[in-house]
């Protein structure tokens, strides 16, 4: 009898045994503490959009959803100091609409505008990048420049031809133009003088 006894016992303990050895984190089933198929509590930790219930269960560290709803593992929220080029950053947590306030971007970083920059001087052709700020001879219209390298309060005046505002842009002091203001010299004016008064003359 007692012999029967333990057999018997023994014949529980094996199935009990076999029944906790097939939960697994691996059997492509929910079972056990696991959040989601073979992840959660125990397991790896959840991909996005796998059910959760607390943090710890998502690789991505955030388990949200409505309340009264299933939560599940969610994207952390993008900020200017993860790491990451999210949001409309230029580069990785600078520039953009969301950072461009706190983290303007350092020389060499990927730009759209001028104030995505600490330089304040975003060029490039095909790629734009943060450049060394702007100089009266880098060659590109940038700064308070009317034309290249030249106009404004703080660059050289500008010859003949180069773009003005106002006249004191010129080395001429003549600034005109109907559409774009150019500056001109006095042989020029003379010369667009004579051909108003041929023009006249004729009709
Ligand atoms: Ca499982
Ligand atoms: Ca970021
Ligand atoms: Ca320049």
């Amino acid at each position: 009898m007692k012999r029967g006894l333990a057999y018997v016992l023994f014949l529980s303990m094996m199935i009990y045994v076999a029944c906790a050895s097939a939960v697994s984190c691996t059997d492509e089933v929910k079972n056990g503490a696991e959040t989601d198929v073979d992840c959660g509590d125990g397991c790896a930790k959840c991909a996005l959009g796998k059910l959760c219930i607390v943090n710890t269960d998502c690789a991505s560290d955030v388990c949200t959803g409505p309340i009264g709803a299933p939560k599940t593992c969610a994207a952390p929220l993008a900020t200017c100091g993860d790491g990451i080029k999210n949001q409309d950053e230029t580069d990785v947590d600078c520039g953009g609409n969301n950072c461009r306030i706190r983290n303007k971007c350092a020389l060499g970083k990927l730009c759209i505008v001028n104030t995505d920059c600490l330089s304040n001087n975003c060029t490039g052709l095909s790629v734009k990048t943060c450049k060394a700020g702007p100089t009266c001879n880098d060659g590109i219209k940038n700064g308070l420049e009317t034309s290249v390298d030249c106009g404004g309060n703080i660059c050289p005046k500008c010859g003949s031809g180069g773009v003005c505002i106002s006249n004191a842009d010129c080395l001429s002091n003549i600034c005109t133009g109907i559409s774009v203001k150019t500056c001109k010299n006095k042989t020029m004016m003379r010369n667009v003088w004579q051909k108003v008064k041929q023009f006249a003359r004729f009709n």
